[in-house]
């Protein structure tokens, strides 16, 4: 995920959704309350159902459309063939390993499946 750090202290991270149906994470592991920005890139020619486990997240942008009020979200649909979806969520949970995930099952078990990590 080519983590980067902005002046406003979000931390930003992409996920690359690939055609092997597995997620590509260049940066899984956060400090507890930071504000994360996740960026989702999917070069697959179907959609996903993106879910996170134990978060709340903002939508603020899919399709190359910037919601001027973000919805707050458990899953969100990633367009196929270069598609684009970018969450905004605190890292307000307990420390521990949470699951980011499609959550179609079949997807899930190929593969499309990783980890969102606290470091306490
Ligand atoms: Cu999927």
């Amino acid at each position: 995920m080519g983590s980067t750090t902005g002046s406003n202290g979000v931390r930003g991270s992409a996920i690359a959704i690939a055609a092997s149906s597995k997620l590509s994470v260049d940066d899984n592991v956060i400090d507890g309350g930071e504000r994360v920005v996740v960026r989702f890139k999917n070069t697959t020619e179907m959609e996903h159902a993106m879910h996170l486990h134990g978060h709340a997240f903002s939508l603020v942008e899919t399709a190359g459309t910037w919601f001027a009020r973000p919805l707050l979200k458990d899953v969100s649909l990633v367009p196929a063939n270069g598609g684009t979806a970018t969450w905004q969520f605190s890292a307000d949970s307990p420390a521990g390993r949470w699951l980011l995930h499609c959550h179609n099952d079949i997807h899930m078990a190929d593969g499309m499946m990783t980890e969102v990590v606290y470091e306490s």
